[in-house]
């Protein structure tokens, strides 16, 4: 069954890692397409080809999510290609990992700004739109298993996790009034760029699956069935909550 047919679905930061895997997901599911990226457009290009390849139309719009203007065109170039906007995945993320007794000022603030000051404007362009529309709409948060617990060095990165999961909490009462359903995703340990030299530290790469029930630590596709999930209609009564997709990290004190 295909949850997500004839829907336009938007996601940021998607030319890799979670975002890729939520973007080709959502084009199993029957989506078109339309991704944000930073810089790189051959991994931007590519991830438009694998969901062309599956029949679906897709769109690739370059764009820093710092820059408010930017959730602006994002949608703008969205309508322009495929007409509406259905679902908006805000996925777009960093974590230099760093201590926090002498973090240099840029890294807060450039953290802060694209995690969260990123998230709420593509939040906000999003449901802009989706209320201009009248027919609803599905908004997916990628927060974290870090917006529940704390990091040595991600002292600045997980206060944006814990704000983008409160975003969606007061999105959903914002929004609740026009259909408009919001949701986070709170992803455990994921192997990708974000984390590939923080993990190159093997000890600490054998802690983290040590404290997965599951007994490994997470691929980005472990998040596509999720986000499409509360992306799509099977989750019409599901609003401002969380999910946590961790193998069970989170839960394992003992
Ligand atoms: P990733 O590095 O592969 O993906 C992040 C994406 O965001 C990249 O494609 C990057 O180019 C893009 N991006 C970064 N800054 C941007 C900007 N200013 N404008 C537009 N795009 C930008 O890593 P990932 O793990 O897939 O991260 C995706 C999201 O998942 C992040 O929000 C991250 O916080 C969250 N997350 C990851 C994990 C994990 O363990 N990997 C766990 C919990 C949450
Ligand atoms: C997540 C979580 C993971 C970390 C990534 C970067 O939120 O903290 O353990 O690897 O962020």
């Amino acid at each position: 069954m295909k949850l997500l047919e004839g829907k336009t679905v938007l996601v940021t930061g998607a030319s890799t890692g979670i975002g890729r895997a939520a973007a080709i997901g959502a084009a199993q599911h029957g989506a078109d397409v339309v991704i944000n990226y930073a810089n790189s457009d051959g991994p931007a290009a590519s991830c438009v080809a694998e969901i062309e390849a599956l029949g679906q139309r897709a769109i690739a719009v370059k764009g820093d999510v710092a820059d408010p203007q930017t959730a602006q065109d994002f949608v703008a170039k969205a309508v322009e290609a495929f007409g509406k906007v259905d679902v908006m995945v805000s996925n777009a993320g960093i974590c230099p990992f760093h201590a926090f007794l002498d973090m240099p000022v840029d890294v807060v603030e450039r953290t802060f700004k694209v995690n969260l000051h990123g998230a709420y404007f593509m939040v906000q362009a999003a449901a802009q739109q989706m209320v201009k529309q009248g027919h609803g709409g599905s908004i997916v948060a990628v927060s974290s298993i870090s917006a529940l617990v704390g990091g040595e060095h991600q002292t600045h990165y997980t206060p944006t996790k814990a704000g983008v999961h409160s975003l969606m909490q007061s999105t959903a009462i914002a929004l609740g009034k026009h259909g408009i359903r919001c949701n986070s995703v709170l992803p455990g340990t994921i192997l990708t760029e974000i984390n590939k030299d923080d993990l190159a530290d093997v000890e600490k790469r054998r802690y983290m699956e040590a404290r997965t029930p599951l007994g490994r630590l997470g691929a980005p596709e472990d998040l596509a069935g999720p986000i499409v999930f509360l992306a799509s209609d099977m989750a019409a009564y599901v609003t401002g909550a969380a999910l946590l997709v961790d193998g069970g990290m989170y839960v394992n004190l003992q």
